[in-house]
Formats: C-alpha cells, structure tokens, sequence
C-alpha cells in the first residue's frame, strides 16, 4: 500500500492528440506521475460513442499510447492501460447506471451541447450515458485526484454524486475523488485559434494545433489565430484570443502567464504571433521525434499495454468484487473460477 494520492485520468483515442489535451491534461499527468499512484487509461469505450471506422479505433488507440509516452509518461512509474482491456469498466458503469437519475444526466452541458439540433433516432445513447462510464472508469480505482481540463468539471461533479449516492446506499464502498483543474491561464481551458469563443477541440481542427501538425502548418494556424484589431498588446484592452495565444506560451514555454504578459506587453501582434509559433514548434519537437521512435516498435508497446492491462484488471476487479457484493449481487465470474 502507498500513502501517495492515486491519480487517474484518460483520454478518448478518436483522433490525435492537441495542445488542448496536452496543457490542460498531459503535460499536468507528467508533472505529477512521480508523486503519486498514477493511473492513464485509453478511454476507447467513450470513443465508440459515436461512430469510429474499426481498424482507424485500433490505430489511434495505439498512437494514443506511444503519444502518452512521448509526452513524457512512464510506464514504469505510471500504468498505462486501455479501457476496453478491463471489462469492470463496463460492469460497474452498469450498477451505476441503474442509481444514476436520468435528470442529472439529461442535464450535462456537454450532453446538451453534442445534442443540440440532432434527432434522437440518429443518436446512440451511449452520448446520454458516458458520463456514467466516466464515474466508473474514477471509481474502480479508488482515484484520489483526477487530473482534467475545465470542460471535464461537471462530469467529475457527477463521479462525486455517484460514489456518495452509492456509499449512502450500500455502505462505503468508493473513495470520494476530487478534480485537480489548471486555472484557465495555466491551460485548464485553452480556445479555438479561429474562434476564441469556444475550446480548442478536434472536432474543429482549423482552429486546433495537434502535436503531430508539421511546423509549417503549426506556424500557419498560429500566424493566423484571431485576434484583436489593435497595434500592440496591452493587457488591458487584449481580447479572448490573444489572451489565449499567451496561454499557449506561457503552458508551452513553463512561464507563467503574467511573465509573458510582461514579456509582450507593447510588442506588435504579429511579432507575438511567431514568438508563440516558435515556442510551440520548439515544444512539440522532441515530443514528435520520441513519438516516431516509439511508433517503430509495435510490439513493445503492445507488450506495455498488455501488462498494464494486467495490472489494471488486478486492481478494478477487487473493487468491483466489493461493489456487487454490497449491493447483493453474486460475486463476479473469476471470483467463482477461482473457488471452482
Ligand atoms: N481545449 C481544451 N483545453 C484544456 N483541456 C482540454 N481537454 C480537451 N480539450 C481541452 C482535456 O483533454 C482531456 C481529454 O479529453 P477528451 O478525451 O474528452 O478529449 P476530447 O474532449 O475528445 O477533446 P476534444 O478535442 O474536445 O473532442 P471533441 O471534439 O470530440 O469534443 C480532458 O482532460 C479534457 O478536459
């Protein structure tokens, strides 16, 4: 046993990684791995969510584990694991599932975000539901802390709700986890480059830098990020978009963000625009050239991924033997292989 809080967090693998993802998640995971029990799962049962062409999933779920690596988690001092591989995930999003009011999930931002304008016939529910995968995903490993961006708080929120509900009910059973979310400043919500308004998500990827983008295109996105329409930066008068561009380079860079306030204060957009670029390119560098290195070996990763796969079924089976057991359920099938 370890004293060291456990940390949990994950990331879906239907699409490639961005400098949202990195600053207001990743780059948190590695600052802590070495103080902590620290947990990253390949979330790749909130991927299916909605619809992902089969071997395109089973690419990207391996690319999300060699980016994970290159950004600087190590196996050995982190699990590294992927969702699917541990089939508690699923059963204890089932308990939960039947204790979770339909209001509360109905009332998610994100639910009504992705939902909005679309016909129910042409949605899985599984958009409705993930949440509850997600309080699954914390709970089974008795998580302390997880690490996330901004967007994630009222899903964590939720997690909260579900453990007490179900400690109330059936006795303690699940560590109640806190969310551990950057500041806005330090990366916890970084924006589109083209639309300042709203998140940097894939989902709109010409307003998104991916960590795997050539320098060219990085350069390119940056140079053309919106912005304010004056000379030069004054905190002050700076809009959403050039205070998000500072962001990157403060999160990129490990200034903080009133240095580079104080950095660029007076200096000309366009001159901010190349320093933030060339900040970035020098960022992801040797992220890109660990990432190639580690793409070449397929079978080291798998064989990671396959032991950490181990090692996370160890832990999530034990809680979930404690879950069915408290709430009147037969213990789970290995419990019986094991007896039989
Ligand atoms: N713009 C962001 N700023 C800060 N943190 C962010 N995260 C995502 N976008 C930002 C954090 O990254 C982690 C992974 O979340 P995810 O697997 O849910 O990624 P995502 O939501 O699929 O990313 P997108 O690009 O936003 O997806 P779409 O386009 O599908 O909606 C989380 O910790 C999240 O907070």
């Amino acid at each position: 046993m370890t004293d060291r809080p456990t940390v949990l967090s994950g990331i879906q693998p239907s699409g490639d990684l961005h400098l949202g993802n990195y600053l207001g998640a990743v780059r948190h995971w590695v600052a802590g791995q070495e103080l902590s029990d620290s947990l990253f799962c390949i979330v790749n049962l909130h991927a299916i969510t909605v619809s992902q062409p089969p071997e395109e999933l089973r690419q990207k779920t391996v690319e999300l584990a060699a980016m994970y690596m290159a950004c600087g988690i190590d196996p050995k001092t982190s699990l590294i694991f992927v969702q699917s591989e541990v089939p508690a995930h699923a059963e204890l999003a089932w308990l939960l599932t039947c204790m979770t009011p339909m209001g509360w999930l109905e009332r998610m931002t994100q639910y009504k975000d992705k939902t909005a304008g679309k016909r129910g016939e042409r949605l899985g529910a599984g958009i409705l539901m993930y949440p509850v995968l997600m309080a699954a995903d914390i709970l089974l490993y008795q998580a302390d802390e997880v690490p996330v961006g901004d967007d994630q708080r009222q899903h964590l929120e939720l997690a909260r709700d579900l453990a007490m509900r179900f400690n109330h009910a059936f006795g303690d059973t699940f560590t109640v986890p806190t969310a551990r979310i950057p500041p806005p400043e330090a990366g916890g919500r970084i924006m589109s480059l083209v639309n300042p308004e709203q998140k940097m998500s894939k989902s709109q990827p010409e307003g998104c830098v991916f960590l795997n983008d050539p320098p060219e295109l990085t350069r390119r996105k940056i140079m053309r990020a919106q912005t304010d329409s004056a000379a030069s930066f004054s905190l002050a008068q700076a809009g959403p978009g050039i205070r998000n561009l500072l962001g990157i380079y403060s999160g990129v860079t490990s200034m903080s963000f009133a240095d580079a306030v104080s950095l660029f204060e007076g200096k000309g957009y366009g001159a901010i625009k190349a320093s933030v670029a060339d900040a970035v390119v020098a960022a992801v560098a040797p992220i890109q050239e660990a990432y190639r290195a580690l793409m070449a070996e397929p079978e080291a990763l798998e064989e990671m991924l396959r032991a950490g796969a181990q090692r996370a079924r160890e832990r999530a089976d034990a809680t979930l033997a404690v879950a069915y057991d408290n709430t009147g359920l037969l213990p789970p099938k290995s419990k019986w292989q094991g007896n039989g």
